[in-house]
């Protein structure tokens, strides 16, 4: 029996999310919010964040330690291409990245700033931060990716841990208001359509785009909405 414990909107509990469906787990999801509701999340996770996943009633935190574990006891689909050690080595390097640099600068610099702190922690943005992730560090990283990502298909041999954890910040970046348009990335721009459109990711989107934080954050910052339909 698996339980997700956590909103789906964070890149880190829906790298597990998009996991779980992948490979078609059943499971059951909580979404809970670890800026307000701590009380209830620390018993699971004594650092008090998300994802966590419950596993026959034993809490697992950490979403690289989650997903490995769920490609281990069900390996097919495998999210992480762990059938080559060259492959899984680089997809890991990607996801290590996203979820370091990408998330400090789309995530802390964008969103955190943006829609988090002022709808659950009653705080105000750091407008210094925004502007310095939107005009230098994000196109920094953007410029980075346009050269790199795929004419068509995906990072490395198929669908993997590195597409979901790129695509997942940049995804909070443009529900930010960060410019990720065809018209400055036009590469970039259509390999995130093309991950964002698998249909595991697709129909989670879907649901997402129904919460009223994200319907939200659209209608205040998301002027760029050629892949946040
Ligand atoms: N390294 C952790 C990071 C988890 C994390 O930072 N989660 C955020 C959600 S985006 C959180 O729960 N933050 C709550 C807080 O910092 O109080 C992982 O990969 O699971």
């Amino acid at each position: 029996m698996l339980e997700l414990i956590g909103y789906s909107f964070s890149p880190f509990v829906r790298k597990v999310m998009v996991t779980l469906e992948y490979k078609g787990l059943d499971y059951k999801h909580d979404p809970l919010n670890p800026f307000t509701e701590k009380e209830r999340l620390l018993p699971l996770n004594p650092k008090g964040a998300v994802p966590v996943l419950i596993i026959d009633g034993k809490p697992m935190p950490e979403s690289s330690d989650i997903c490995h574990w769920l490609d281990e006891q069900y390996p097919l689909p495998s999210i992480y291409l762990s059938n080559k050690d060259d492959i899984q080595t680089r997809v890991e390097a990607t996801e290590q990245w996203a979820d370091s640099e990408l998330a400090s600068v789309f995530g802390g610099g964008m969103f955190f700033q943006r829609i988090i702190k002022p709808l659950f922690l009653n705080q105000a943005c750091d407008d210094e931060r925004v502007q310095s992730c939107m005009n230098e560090k994000g196109p920094a990283i953007l410029e980075k990716l346009e050269s790199s990502v795929p004419e068509a298909g995906y990072m490395y041999d198929d669908f993997s841990m590195a597409d979901l954890a790129v695509s997942g910040w940049l995804r909070l970046g443009m529900l930010s208001g960060c410019d990720i348009s065809t018209s400055r990335y036009p590469k970039l721009v259509n390999y995130l359509k093309q991950v964002y459109a698998l249909p595991v990711y697709a129909s989670i989107l879907l649901k997402e785009n129904q919460l009223d934080l994200i319907k939200q954050a659209k209608n205040t910052y998301a002027t760029h909405f050629e892949i946040i339909e």
